[in-house]
């Protein structure tokens, strides 16, 4: 879709199409020049306007992992229509333009919709009835200040929390995560700091996982290198709606497997929009047993010798005896393991993994024998699998696999983690440091409210302290929909916010009025982009990455501050601070366009190659390629692994870790729940093999939509329109119940209820279904979500090791409740 080679006639078509997306269904200010535009763009649209039409580089800065130009042209100070990049020659491997997707083509919807904030406001009802007075800016400043002062004399500022925000993740004045990334850090630490969380919603569990195998964050080779394998093997990765954009990994991932001609193979529960008939084999898998898929692999490997012993020896730790550590017990070894010469005496082979895993023995015999023949050989995962109860042992589990087969660290090969990227280095903005050191896994601040001083280093992971000393009084909610809608357990949620005296007070900065906006007790309507300068950075892309020059594209709308000036406000009625003007140490006497030339200047000072400021400005993108051609993940180690060892405890790929070994043996955990020194397959609550199933006999899976990025742009129509909310469920699940096609069913099980349409279709395997998350998450009056948001039926109980939120493992039952009319 947005991912075209470059053909005039079909840009012209993107271009007219993003004239009538960008039109339909607007609202009433914009209804003339909704008639004046022909939006067959057979001519240019901008002759047909007066001399106030503008076209200004602006950019989509939500979490999709991409990054896109976008190009708004205004008449009359109003946004008109959006398009995208068309720089460079467009020919892939070159500079190829990086084209929007239909989201960031939609953002004039974004901006101007109804539900837009339009001024402070203040809770008037019970917290979460969703009633507000409008109060000034001057009355908000001050109530915060005088909150936050409150708050951080009484329980100490590790009261004061940041929760996860990631709707802005890509700007720079704008940043929303990491939360020490976010202005609203810079001014928290001008007044005593913050409790800081650790980890994210995206990848809590296999960074703590391959953190054990690898050492730090686990790289993966370029996507782009896939134009140097010979086989593609994709776990749960599904870049075709993750990673959308024109210079986004779908693209690589196209266009390298033709340089290669390489096979690609599918693990997925769903048969995904990145197989659709690109892929040369589906293999459906039940959810949260790939580490057992792994298991029967490497059993049929070590049978019939298709390991590479030599890479084992040299690299790693804890394959066989031979590299056991010492004091770890006899036959506490991998292959020990798999072949059921360790503790549990169960051999792994192919009939035991396809019990587990619903895939058919013949099928795992071929899959190894074609991953051990292939060489070199990509295996990545993207985060679906590692988002589950038993995560970190999944994302552990399948690194195995190049491992065993010698495929990291080479050319055409890959880590078995996820995909990296080329990153041009780009100066931040400044935070300052945090006087406070503890912090919380991101998933566990709902417990840091309800039992802050009871939650410990060993049993719930706090990070910088063997305890928390104050439950959390304070929350700022800038850019994010995870006070209700994107974290796990709403129904939890909503009990604990809902007690007024535990967390006292609540700051939603958004630019819409979402879910968790209802929940706020002081909601501050913040700029779009669109409506203020910045730059974008940071896009998940492949061997070619770009800066975006974001200028102001239409003036701010009703009271709307940017999150710059809405800090200085609070700065200013917060006062002095030890002695000093917080306002002075938090603005350092700049505006916002001054940081911003600032911010520049110093990046242009350690890289003088960046143009001038306003040729940058008039530029709109800088885009560079990856000098070096592809990234090849632990290539050094590879190479040369005595000068360059991993950051493991041993300087190798610890297959056995024994840093885990005596985390299990020292930390608490709940009945069903475990940490494994070897990447073992481990049941879990929730999970294909739980007692529960007999009352909640579907798995239930989420994924990310292109309708949305989360829920950022859920509430444009005319992508609902294209891609609605439904339930993937399969045609033998669905006759059992009596669903058809686009009935209306309702979804439940211990933690809630919601309703939604089925999707009757054999791209999901039996026994599981599937819900995009991120839909708006609205209750009727009995409480029950009507709009099929995804988080009222998920556990606020987290995975073992990493605390992290178990998004994918659920358990539940669907009935019909109305026949499509
Ligand atoms: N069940 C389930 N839950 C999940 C996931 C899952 O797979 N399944 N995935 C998880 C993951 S990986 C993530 S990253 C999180 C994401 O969760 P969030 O980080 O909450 O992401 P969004 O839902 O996009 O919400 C971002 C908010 O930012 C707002 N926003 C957008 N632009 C701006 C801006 O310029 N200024 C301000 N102030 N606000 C803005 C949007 O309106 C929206 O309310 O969700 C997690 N939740
Ligand atoms: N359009 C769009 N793009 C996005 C986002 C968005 O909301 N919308 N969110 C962005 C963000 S913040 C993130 S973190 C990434 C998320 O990127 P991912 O985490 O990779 O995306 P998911 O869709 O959650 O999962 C990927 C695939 O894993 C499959 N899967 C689920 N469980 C299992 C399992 O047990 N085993 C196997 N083998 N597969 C499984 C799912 O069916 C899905 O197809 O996407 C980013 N891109
Ligand atoms: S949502 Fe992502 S892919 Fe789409 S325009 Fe925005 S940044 Fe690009
Ligand atoms: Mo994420």
């Amino acid at each position: 879709m947005t991912n075209h080679p470059a053909d005039p006639s079909r840009r012209g078509l993107l271009k007219g199409m993003a004239g009538v997306a960008a039109l339909a269904s607007a609202p009433l200010p914009f209804q003339k020049a909704q008639a004046n535009t022909n939006p067959s763009a057979s001519h240019s649209p901008a002759g047909q306007f007066d001399d106030t039409t503008k076209r200004t580089w602006s950019a989509c800065t939500v979490n999709c992992g991409s990054r896109c130009p976008l190009q708004m042209t205004t008449q009359n100070g109003q946004i008109l229509y959006v398009e995208s990049d068309d720089t460079g020659t467009d020919t892939y491997g070159e500079d190829h333009q990086v084209r929007a997707c239909l989201r960031g083509r939609s953002m004039r919807q974004r901006v101007y919709a109804p539900d837009r904030l339009k001024y402070p406001m203040r809770r008037v009802g019970k917290r979460g009835e969703g009633k507000f007075e409008r109060i000034s800016w001057d009355e908000a400043f001050k109530d915060i200040a005088d909150n936050l002062k409150r708050i951080s004399k009484d329980y100490g500022n590790e009261a004061i929390y940041l929760n996860y925000g990631t709707g802005t993740l890509g700007g720079t004045v704008t940043k929303s995560w990491p939360p020490a990334g976010s202005l609203i850090a810079r001014l928290m630490n001008c007044h005593g700091g913050y409790l800081n969380h650790y980890g994210d919603y995206s990848t809590a569990q296999i960074a703590a996982g391959l953190n054990y195998t690898y050492g730090g964050w686990a790289s993966g080779n370029s996507i782009s290198d896939i134009e140097n394998t010979k086989l593609i093997v994709q776990f749960g990765n599904n870049p075709a709606e993750t990673r959308m954009s024109g210079g986004g990994i779908t693209y690589y991932l196209q266009e390298a497997k033709k340089r290669s001609n390489a096979r690609l193979i599918v693990i997925d529960p769903r048969y995904t929009d990145t197989a659709l008939g690109k892929e040369d084999q589906w293999i459906p898998i039940r959810p949260g047993t790939d580490a057992a898929l792994v298991n029967g692999l490497a059993y049929v490997m070590i049978t019939e010798d298709l390991v590479d012993q030599a890479f084992l020896d040299k690299y790693c730790v804890g394959y066989d005896q031979k590299t056991l550590p010492a004091d770890a017990p006899a036959n506490s070894h991998y292959k020990a393991y798999i072949l059921g010469e360790g503790d549990d005496q169960t051999p792994k082979t192919p009939e035991w993994a396809s019990q587990h895993t619903g895939i058919p023995v013949a099928t795992i015999v071929q899959l190894a024998r074609e991953i051990g023949q292939a060489k070199p050989c990509y295996i990545a995962q993207g985060w679906g699998p590692q988002r589950s109860r038993n995560g970190e042992n999944i994302s552990r589990a399948i690194a195995m696999l190049p491992i065993l087969t010698g495929n990291v660290g080479i050319q055409g090969g890959n880590s078995g983690a996820r995909e990296s990227s080329y990153a041009i280095p780009f100066q931040r903005f400044p935070t300052l440091s945090n006087p406070i050191k503890t912090s919380i896994s991101m998933f566990t601040w709902t417990d840091a409210i309800l039992r802050g001083e009871e939650m410990t280093a060993t049993a719930d992971g706090v990070r910088g302290k063997d305890k928390l000393d104050a439950p959390i009084k304070f929350i700022w909610n800038y850019a994010s929909n995870c006070l209700i809608n994107q974290h796990g357990g709403i129904n939890r949620t909503r009990e604990i916010l809902g007690d007024e005296s535990r967390c006292e007070m609540i700051v939603v900065i958004d630019n819409h009025m979402t879910s968790s906006a209802e929940w706020a007790d002081l909601v501050l309507p913040d700029l779009t982009t669109s409506e203020q300068m910045d730059f974008a950075a940071d896009a998940n892309f492949g061997n070619m990455n770009l800066v975006i020059f974001c200028d102001q594209v239409i003036k701010p709308l009703f009271e709307c501050r940017s999150i710059y000036d809405i800090c200085s406000g609070v700065a200013k009625a917060l006062g002095d601070y030890q002695g000093e003007s917080v306002f002075d140490k938090f603005t350092e006497g700049r505006t916002q366009e001054e940081w911003l030339r600032h911010i520049y200047a110093v990046t242009r000072a350690k890289d003088p190659s960046f143009p001038s400021f306003e040729e940058f400005r008039e530029m709109g993108i800088i885009k560079r390629r990856d000098p070096n051609g592809h990234f090849i993940a632990y290539k050094g180690f590879r190479d040369n692994p005595k000068a360059n060892p991993l950051s493991t405890p041993t300087g190798k790929i610890e297959i056995y870790s024994q840093a885990l070994a005596e985390i299990a043996a020292t930390w608490q955990l709940p009945e069903g729940d475990a940490i494994t020194a070897l990447p073992e397959h481990v049941s879990t609550l929730d999970g294909w093999d739980d007692e529960k199933r007999k009352e909640l006999p579907l798995q239930l899976i989420g994924f990310h939509y292109k309708a949305r990025t989360h829920s950022t742009y859920g509430n444009v129509e005319l992508l609902k329109a294209a891609n609605p909310q439904e339930v993937w469920i399969h045609p033998l699940d669905a006759d059992s119940r009596g669903i058809k096609h686009g009935d209306l069913v309702n979804l439940k099980n211990d933690y809630g209820e919601t309703f939604t349409q089925a999707k009757v279709t054999p791209r999901i395997m039996p026994g599981v279904v599937a819900l995009s998350e991120g839909a708006w998450y609205q209750p009727n009056q009995k409480g029950v979500d009507t709009q099929g948001s995804f988080n009222v039926l998920a556990t606020q109980a987290p995975s073992p090791l990493a605390k992290g939120n178990p998004s994918h493992t659920n358990l539940v039952e669907i009935k019909l409740l109305a026949a499509k009319a």
